[in-house]
């Protein structure tokens, strides 16, 4: 099925009156003002390719091809930060960079076993200026792996400017996937968050 912008953003809206409504006993991180970005993206991700993702995973698992009703299910049982289908070759973390060692492990893996697809891995802001991520961006150069990084930049991480927190923004490296947009839903949940 192709998945449209108003797919998107009617899944989120059901999550999250799921959520106002206390059938959802778990965290949830909802996406929203990236479905553009996101649609196109994905236009260059096969079925063979893996994504990687974090605690933000809706729309990525969707495009994916994860079927939305399991999604759903999972939402539902508290699974939102760590969804993950091996059929669809969707994996995610709720970790700060977690996800990052895995995705580079998985390239390692496909390129000793000469297979054709590739790793798409998808990060925020704040996880683009971990220590993590320079260790995983210099591997995977250096190596030459099969892995594409995707950063997602809403200028936040949780509550706080990413550039507070590190004094300035660091410059994007080369061949990185790069878009910005403005959060439409707070960091987690959808109550409106004071911000100090
Ligand atoms: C190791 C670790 N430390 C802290 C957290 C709490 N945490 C969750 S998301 C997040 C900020 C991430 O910001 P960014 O990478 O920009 O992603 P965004 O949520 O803005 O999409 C933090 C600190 C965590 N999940 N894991
Ligand atoms: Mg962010």
């Amino acid at each position: 099925m192709k998945i449209n912008k108003k797919i998107l953003i009617n899944f989120e809206e059901d999550i999250s009156k799921l959520y106002e409504s206390k059938k959802i006993r778990g965290p949830i991180h909802l996406s929203g003002n990236n479905e553009d970005q996101l649609i196109k993206i994905f236009k260059k991700i096969k079925n063979r390719d893996w994504v990687f993702s974090s605690w933000r995973n809706h729309y990525h698992a969707i495009l994916k091809g994860v079927p939305k009703d399991y999604i759903k299910s999972e939402i539902v049982r508290g699974k939102s930060m760590i969804l993950n289908s091996i059929d669809n070759k969707f994996f995610s973390s709720s970790i700060v960079g977690g996800i990052l060692p895995i995705a580079l492990g998985a390239a390692l893996a496909i390129k000793k076993k000469k297979r054709k697809n590739t790793v798409w891995v998808f990060i925020g802001d704040m996880t683009y200026e971990t220590g993590v991520f320079q260790e995983v961006y210099k591997y995977s150069k250096n190596f030459n792996l099969p892995i594409k990084f995707v950063v997602e930049d809403n200028s936040m991480s949780t509550n706080t400017k990413t550039s507070d927190a590190w004094g300035k923004k660091s410059k994007i490296l080369p061949k990185i996937i790069y878009y910005k947009y403005k959060r439409k839903y707070p960091h987690h949940g959808i109550g409106k968050w004071v911000l100090f």
